[in-house]
């Protein structure tokens, strides 16, 4: 007999890591509230079925493959990882992945030790290439059509050649210091990361189903606000051609009448993208003022 399923949505976000407070943010911006059980591994919705499992990024796509998840956010590099990893017992995918998020940048890159003889790609052949991530690492060889040994790192890969383990690294790169306080050169990079939203791929009620949407659809919002701002400004009304070509995403202004003024007008727009000086600079120079940016609290597409 199968169990009845579980009516609360749960989401796997990483205990204690780079992504934690970034995830728990984004939940809260998207209305959650909720309370931390004593054991700190669940937090329990209060204004919505959704619960937070707090536990390692690694078993993140395991928990949604399995079902016991619904939704989880881990970096592409675990994502990406994991997903050849299950691939190559079953076909099946084993998750969707929802969309990648706007948090968690990285890169999965190769570092090569100063003054060696691996100075790119076309050197690895036949070299032994220290790594956590020997899927990806092994499917870009395969694509590359290189020949190389790949030598599994659980931690500290950046110390494997000076250990004379291997030749070459290929591991998570940020601000690029781990290499460089190793002695090591970056590489070419095989994998750009950011964090990742994944949903199960299994059939969820109706009800349940219907929730998930929603909040998918506010975790759209949140991504989009943080990227827009409300911009608004009197300009002569002949430059609102310009006005749009400058401010990407503000294909439809809101244009108002200034009181006892034909040539001039009001704009308004919501504008998809940071807004710089230099783009302010630019809508002066075409007869813009008063130029206001304000940042925005909600969005509903
Ligand atoms: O305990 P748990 O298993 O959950 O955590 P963890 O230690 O495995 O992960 P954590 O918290 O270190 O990272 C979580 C996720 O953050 C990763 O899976 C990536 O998606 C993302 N991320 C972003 C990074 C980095 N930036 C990063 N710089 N993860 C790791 N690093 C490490 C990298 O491995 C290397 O050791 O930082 C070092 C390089 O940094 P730079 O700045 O010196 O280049
Ligand atoms: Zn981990």
């Amino acid at each position: 007999m199968t169990k009845p399923k579980d009516a609360r949505i749960k989401i796997a976000i990483q205990k204690s890591g780079r992504l934690t407070e970034h995830s728990l943010e984004l939940l809260q911006r998207c209305g959650l509230k909720y309370t931390r059980g004593p054991d700190q591994l669940i937090a329990y919705g209060e204004n919505m079925p959704v619960d937070v499992l707090m536990v390692r990024d690694d078993d993140i796509p395991g928990l949604v493959r399995d079902d016991v998840c619904d939704l989880g956010i881990a970096g592409m590099n675990i994502v990406e990882e994991r997903r050849l990893h299950f691939l190559e017992r079953d076909p099946a995918q084993p998750f969707r992945i929802v969309r990648q998020l706007d948090f968690g940048h990285c890169r999965l890159a190769f570092g090569y030790p100063e003054g060696g003889s691996v100075l790119s790609k076309a050197d690895l052949a036949g070299t032994r290439i220290a790594t956590s991530y020997p899927s990806i690492v092994r499917d870009y060889l395969a694509r590359e059509g290189i020949k190389a040994q790949v030598v599994e790192f659980s931690g500290s890969v950046e110390i494997a050649p000076s250990l004379g383990r291997a030749d070459v690294i290929c591991d998570l790169v940020s601000t690029g210091a781990t290499l460089a306080a190793n002695k090591l050169r970056e590489g070419e990079t095989i994998l750009e990361s950011t964090a990742a939203l994944l949903q199960t791929p299994v059939a969820v009620p109706e009800e349940k189903s219907a929730w998930i949407g929603r909040l998918l659809q506010r975790v759209e919002g949140v991504l989009q606000v943080r990227g827009s701002k409300y911009i608004m400004m009197h300009a002569p009304r002949s430059a609102l051609a310009q006005i749009a070509a400058l401010l990407p995403g503000s294909e439809s202004p809101t244009v108002l009448p200034l009181e006892g003024r034909d040539d001039r007008v009001a704009v308004h727009v919501v504008c998809r993208e940071n807004v710089f000086w230099e783009t302010l600079e630019s809508l002066k120079s075409i007869g813009a003022s008063s130029l206001l940016v304000l940042p925005v609290e909600k969005m509903l597409a």
